[in-house]
């Protein structure tokens, strides 16, 4: 269950960490992740909002004038329905400790931030051509309603998160729906940024402002906060201090077991259908490998169906264990962009973009 007010705590079915909670895998992964499986990211808490008196403020150099929106002016607009993963920078952060030995500080995740859901929303390009976009508009930063995030004493505001100009006329969505529903209280409610393929810091929620500069604002929430060292392309040892850092952007190619977590027991010389996700920011996933063996041989899993380029790819391997004893299985996704994930992690100090490929260690019965 997930709250729809504001005395009820977020319920069962999830991994709880502070003001986050995690989606738990079910089988078979469905195609679209329910509203009350939905994994959450709250720095701090929902802010109430009164839908009928709530606007919109779109303002700054970057447009000819002030202008506000009431919910009924952006359902007046031609609105789009798209499916979208959203996943959290930091998915699988847990694991740099468990499994690399180098724990990373902040929400402890495993591999359950990250869900897809319908989106229904009015383009933001629509909303930016509508508010009178001038020409040398370069960045529109989003701010949400909810309070300021407190950090080890310092107010770093209210949760905002720039984006370039070329994505916000893209395929950017100012929307007030997820799975047919008014967005949940705890995804954004009454209205959120649907940013496709990017980390969910750009998804921001409770919208209040769209701000349209002409120069780059930099500041905690894109100076700081979210970005990764721009050697992510080459492997950096754990505890390497970066020279510099860029922003983190797109969705890096992954691939997940659902259908076996650690220590789960399998018969000897019996078949067992092993299963999965692989996703991508946006390029479609083409390959999925598996292995048995640690990654010394790897085997070609079957692709579900395509069900869109922003949707999980499921896969299927058939398995059959022949000596009984422990084993380490991996599993490694290629994109149509070629870009596949590594072997060793590519580590940075916050633990983002955490996409090595991942291990399960299972028993076959004697
Ligand atoms: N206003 C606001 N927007 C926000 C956040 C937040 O704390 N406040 N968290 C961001 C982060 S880090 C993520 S991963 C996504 C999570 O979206 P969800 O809670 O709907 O899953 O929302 C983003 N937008
Ligand atoms: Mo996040």
């Amino acid at each position: 269950m997930l709250r729809d007010r504001f005395d009820q705590p977020i319920g069962d079915g999830f991994v709880h960490h502070g003001t986050d909670v995690e989606t738990q895998w079910q089988e078979p992964v469905p195609y679209l992740t329910p509203n009350d499986r939905f994994f959450v990211r709250n720095h701090t808490a929902p802010p109430r909002i009164d839908a009928r008196s709530w606007r919109l403020l779109v303002s700054g150099d970057g447009v000819i004038g002030d202008t506000t929106y009431s919910l009924a002016d952006l359902r007046a607009f031609t609105s789009r329905t798209v499916d979208r993963a959203l996943e959290c920078t930091g998915n699988g952060r847990r694991l740099f400790g468990e499994q690399q030995g180098a724990p990373r500080p902040g929400t402890q995740w495993g591999l359950g931030a990250i869900g897809v859901a319908r989106w229904t929303g009015v383009p933001l390009a629509t909303v930016l051509r509508h508010a009178a976009l001038r020409d040398d508009a370069v960045q529109v930063t989003a701010v949400g309603l909810d309070d300021p995030y407190v950090e080890e004493g310092v107010n770093h505001g209210r949760v905002r998160r720039p984006l370039p100009i070329a994505k916000a006329l893209d395929d950017v969505l100012v929307a007030w729906a997820m799975n047919g529903e008014p967005l949940p209280l705890d995804h954004g409610y009454p209205v959120r940024l649907v940013v496709p393929g990017f980390y969910g810091t750009y998804w921001v929620k409770h919208l209040s402002e769209i701000t349209v500069v002409d120069e780059l604002f930099a500041g905690f929430w894109m100076g700081t906060a979210y970005r990764i060292p721009d050697t992510m392309g080459a492997c950096v040892p754990p505890g390497t201090a970066p020279k510099s850092t860029v922003p983190i952007g797109r969705f890096n190619v992954r691939s997940f077991i659902t259908s076996h977590a650690d220590a789960a027991t399998l018969p000897l010389n019996r078949e067992t259908l092993v299963r999965g996700i692989a996703f991508d920011g946006g390029a479609g996933i083409t390959e999925v490998l598996f292995s048995a063996d640690g990654g010394r041989s790897w085997r070609t899993a079957q692709l579900g169906k395509d069900l869109g380029n922003y949707s999980f790819r499921e896969w299927t391997l058939p398995f059959t264990p022949t000596a009984a004893g422990p084993l380490e299985w991996k599993v490694r996704a290629t994109n149509r962009l070629g870009e596949s994930q590594p072997l060793e992690p590519l580590w940075n100090p916050p633990g983002y973009m955490r996409n090595v490929v991942e291990t399960v260690k299972v028993n076959v019965a004697a």
